[in-house]
């Protein structure tokens, strides 16, 4: 069926969770609904404060703009605008278009009957998000340690923040995101890779599917996750990395505030190690 089509059958009404009709309707392809409006308003409002950011800083350079949060000496409370202000008001349209950007996620799967799964997945990324910049200083009592708007200046922040823990990677919650980020790429390159050969053969040759998937894993590791398990365990890693991201930076600070290598002192106090004669 041509896209433009199918399109048009799938074009229902209802499924909305705030607006009822007023907003459900389409612009070209995009649906718009309650969500879609305020996606709009937080984005075009964010990006207008990083401009205006950017006009009163030092340079347009795109990989040098930079706006900062507050000074770690206004704490909570609210800064100037020109002091890490701008800075407040752009994270507030950030989590407000993250969030309507997830809800119209919502809609849009409601009105189609299908599941919530994108939107619980986009979800953990929000999560991630609003770990940095809103749970942490939170708990650590300042907005002063969220990371910054800027492309070269949130690296600065990643590795200051890092080096505050003497090794980062000695963070165990940092370990286990790393490792299921690595296997999330594992597996994505498995998959893809299976698909491609099956769906996608040279010309003149047949094209198979599940049955030649399924053989060729059973052959070569004698199992085969399967065609649905293989994306739920795709979801489960690619969440799971960005689950564990976040623990790894919210414990960094309000939970365990030496650095990371030290945390491992536990092993060397093991009892275990009390017996052997020496
Ligand atoms: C490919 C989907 C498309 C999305 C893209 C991002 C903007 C920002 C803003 C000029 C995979 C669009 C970018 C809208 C423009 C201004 C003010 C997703 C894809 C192409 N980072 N980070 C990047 C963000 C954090 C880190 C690149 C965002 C944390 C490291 C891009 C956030 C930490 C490196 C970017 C965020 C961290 C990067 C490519 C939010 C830990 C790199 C991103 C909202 C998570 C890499 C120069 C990408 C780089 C990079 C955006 C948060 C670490 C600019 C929007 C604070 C170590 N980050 N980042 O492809 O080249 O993502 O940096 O949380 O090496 Mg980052
Ligand atoms: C936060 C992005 C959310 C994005 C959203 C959407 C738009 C729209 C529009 C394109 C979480 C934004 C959308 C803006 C765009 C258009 C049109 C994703 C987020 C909501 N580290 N480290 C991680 C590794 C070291 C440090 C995470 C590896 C050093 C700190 C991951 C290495 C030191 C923090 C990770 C390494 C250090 C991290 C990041 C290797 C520095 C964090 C992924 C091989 C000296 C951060 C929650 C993530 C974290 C984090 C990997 C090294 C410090 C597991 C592989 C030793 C301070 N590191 N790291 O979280 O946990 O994505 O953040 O060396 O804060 Mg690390």
């Amino acid at each position: 069926m041509a896209m433009l089509s199918f399109e048009r059958k799938y074009r229902v009404r209802g499924g909305t969770l705030v607006g009822g009709d007023l907003f459900d309707f389409w612009v070209g392809p995009f649906y718009v609904g309650f969500f879609g409006v305020t996606t709009a308003f937080f984005s075009l409002v964010g990006t207008a404060l990083i401009l205006w950011g950017a006009a009163i800083g030092p340079t347009w350079n795109i990989w040098q703009i930079n706006i900062a949060p507050p000074d770690l000496s206004y704490g909570l409370g609210f800064a100037p605008l020109t002091h890490g202000g701008l800075w407040q008001v752009i994270t507030i349209c950030a989590v407000g278009a993250f969030v309507s950007w997830a809800l119209r996620e919502v809609e849009i799967s409601r009105k189609l009957g299908i599941g919530l799964h994108v939107p619980a997945a986009f979800s953990v990324a929000i999560f991630a998000y609003v770990a940095l910049n809103v749970i942490r200083p939170l708990l650590m009592g300042a907005w002063g340690v969220g990371f910054p708007y800027g492309i070269m200046s949130h690296l600065d922040w990643v590795s200051n923040t890092g080096y505050n823990y003497i090794n980062f990677e000695y963070n165990p919650m940092h370990m286990v995101a790393v490792t299921l980020f690595f296997t999330t790429t594992l597996a994505l390159g498995l998959h893809g890779s299976l698909v491609l050969s099956a769906i996608n053969p040279a010309k003149g040759e047949p094209v198979k599917f599940t049955e030649h998937e399924d053989s060729f894993f059973r052959d070569i590791v004698g199992y085969s996750i399967g065609t649905l398990g293989i994306h739920r365990l795709g979801l489960f890693l690619a969440l799971g990395a960005g689950f564990a991201s976040a623990a790894c930076i919210l414990i960094s600070g309000p939970f365990w505030t030496q650095g990371w290598p030290s945390w491992w002192g536990w092993w060397l106090h093991l009892p275990i190690w009390q017996f052997g004669g020496h």
